[in-house]
């Protein structure tokens, strides 16, 4: 007997032998059907998307096979925010500079990794588009085989000719053509946009490709989670303790009691959060004054991200996507997620009645 199911993402046929697969949407077909809505596209971003996604099976597989080969610790060296190099992040942000830098399709780069731009070689033609990127973000976490994440965006260059130049990645979040992250996870899945909706896709180890598996992912408007390194609460400043305090249930007519999720890796705490709805923070703190997280390759992606699927993402006064950014590698306090959860600690955080509010000021005894 046979049986056939078409799904919009996939067909199955049931043969005597059993289900197979007889067709799939991989990411290179939705990309170029995406982009082909458009007559005036070139094609260019779908082979840059597609190069991206290249790179993220390359890093994948390293990954994979971290504990066997003798990839896992430190590389012995520091990069420009002063933390230690993992040998992941020197593999990942080599592969991807090595994926995109002979296509002909970017006209420079910028890396976490990297103190300044990454031009394009010499001997290789430029195209239109700049790329910035996080290689390898949560590296902390490679070591205990816990979820990590490439996260990336890309812009369409200002410059008007030659290689690029430090203003075409210089540009607010606004101007992004696209960005997504790739989480090295349970199973590797890449999440994109570029502009039209946000959609995932899950790499099937068995045939190399990432295939369609959650289109149009839109987030939840009121989440179950907030995530938040909550070891830094005595350092905040009390407007953003008395938003956290409310997320955990101080204020249950106005705001729903959330449970506490936190990896201490952003891709995979705010791909949990985008799925499940929920609330990212990396509040301002009395140590890192400005956050700890990455404007240009960490916050303005994922708040493109997010805005796509129906969330928000602020710094608490400024809409994420608004800001100019200054420097390459500035940083910036990030609340990301559910949109009415982000609205409310914007609000209270906003609110003069929370700086004046009582209540613990340092950690609250467990
Ligand atoms: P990295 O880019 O050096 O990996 O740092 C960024 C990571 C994020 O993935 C995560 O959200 C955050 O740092 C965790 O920081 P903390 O350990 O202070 O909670
Ligand atoms: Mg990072």
């Amino acid at each position: 007997m046979r049986w056939t199911a078409a799904t919009e993402r996939r067909t199955f046929e049931i043969l005597p032998g059993g289900l197979v697969l007889t067709s799939v949407t991989t990411i290179e077909r939705f990309i170029f059907d995406q982009e082909h809505r458009y007559p005036e596209a070139t094609g260019e971003l779908s082979n840059l998307l597609y190069d991206i996604a290249l790179a993220a099976k390359i890093i994948a597989a390293a990954i994979r096979r971290a504990g066997l080969v003798d990839v896992l610790g430190a590389a012995g060296r520091r990069n420009i925010q002063g933390e230690d190099q993992q040998k992941l992040d020197v593999i990942a942000n080599e592969t991807i500079k090595n994926c995109l830098n002979h296509t002909g399709r970017v006209c420079v780069m910028g890396s976490e990794e990297d103190e300044d731009i990454v031009p394009v070689p010499p001997e290789y033609p430029v195209g239109k588009y700049a790329v910035l990127f996080d290689p390898l973000d949560g590296s902390s976490n490679i070591d205990v085989n816990s979820a990590v994440g490439t996260i990336f965006s890309i812009y369409r260059r200002i410059s008007m000719e030659g290689r690029g130049t430090v203003a075409d990645v210089l540009q607010p979040g606004c101007k992004q053509v696209a960005a997504g992250y790739v989480m090295y996870g349970s199973s590797t899945m890449l999440v994109y946009t570029t502009g039209q909706g946000v959609h995932g896709f899950t790499l099937d180890p068995t045939i190399g490709e990432f295939l369609l598996s959650h289109p149009r992912i839109v987030t939840p408007r009121v989440g179950k989670y907030y995530s938040v390194n909550e070891s830094n609460f005595g350092r905040w400043d009390r407007p953003m303790q008395v938003a956290v305090r409310g997320l955990k249930g101080e204020v249950p007519e106005v705001m729903q009691p959330k449970n506490s999720r936190y990896i201490g890796s952003l891709v995979a705490d705010f791909h949990r959060n985008l799925i499940a709805g929920g609330i990212f923070l990396y509040p301002a703190d009395n140590r890192n004054p400005q956050g700890k997280l990455r404007l240009l390759y960490e916050a303005s992606p994922m708040a493109f991200i997010a805005e796509q699927a129906e969330g928000s993402a602020t710094d608490g006064m400024n809409r994420i996507l608004d800001i100019i950014p200054r420097a390459l590698h500035q940083r910036t306090p990030l609340v990301i997620g559910s949109r009415l959860d982000v609205g409310f600690v914007a609000d209270t955080i906003r609110s003069p009645a929370s700086a004046r509010a009582s209540g613990p000021v340092a950690q609250p005894a467990l």
